[in-house]
């Protein structure tokens, strides 16, 4: 099986978060299957969603991996478990969220998995750090680059993200 490319939206706004997300970064690059190659900067972001919860940080990493899409989300969601991620409500305040942003060329639409995902033009707190790891990435589908469906979201009054920090 080939290598394919692939981008990861970490958010999380229960706890050490940041601290979290250097754990979880680490931990998918020990593994033998996955190589990072890329790691945004880290954003603090209002809650999208229910109000009432706290800012959340995100982050998008560029992985190069083997791991099969279905394989990959089963990974991400026990890496999830271990960092205390409960599943309260939809949207509802977490320690770990880790997205499938993007695979490769890829389109997949099952119950279980939306490739590119679903929300990617939606949200100024997935484009950002998309655009700092792979500006040029274009949407299979809508053949729109990140630095095009970011632009989209300025031009509807959607405010830029503050300066990230390293991490
Ligand atoms: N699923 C389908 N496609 C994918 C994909 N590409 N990657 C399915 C990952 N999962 C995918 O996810 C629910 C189901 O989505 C999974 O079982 C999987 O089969 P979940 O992680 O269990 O539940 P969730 O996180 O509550 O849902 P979701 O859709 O991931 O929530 P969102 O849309 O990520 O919203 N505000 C700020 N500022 N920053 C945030 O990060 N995040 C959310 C969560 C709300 N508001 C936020 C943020
Ligand atoms: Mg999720």
């Amino acid at each position: 099986m080939g290598l394919s490319r692939v981008h990861i939206a970490l958010g999380g706004n229960l706890g050490d978060v940041k601290q979290t997300f250097i754990q979880v970064r680490s931990e998918l690059n020990a593994l033998a299957e996955v190589k990072l190659l890329k790691s945004s900067k880290l954003y603090q972001t209002p809650p999208v969603g229910p109000a009432g919860q706290p800012d959340y940080l995100n982050a998008v990493i560029e992985i190069e991996t083997s791991t099969k899409p279905d394989t990959l989300l089963t990974l991400l969601h026990r890496i999830e478990d271990a960092h205390g991620r409960t599943r309260a409500a939809r949207w509802a305040a977490r320690t770990l969220d880790l997205d499938i942003l993007t695979y490769g060329d890829i389109q997949i639409d099952s119950e279980a998995l939306t490739i590119p995902h679903l929300m990617i033009g939606e949200r100024m707190f997935v484009l950002c750090p998309l655009c700092d790891v792979d500006p040029n990435w274009q949407h299979p589908l809508l053949k729109v680059t990140a630095t095009q469906m970011r632009n989209q979201l300025i031009a509807k009054g959607v405010p830029l993200l503050p300066e990230g920090e390293r991490w």
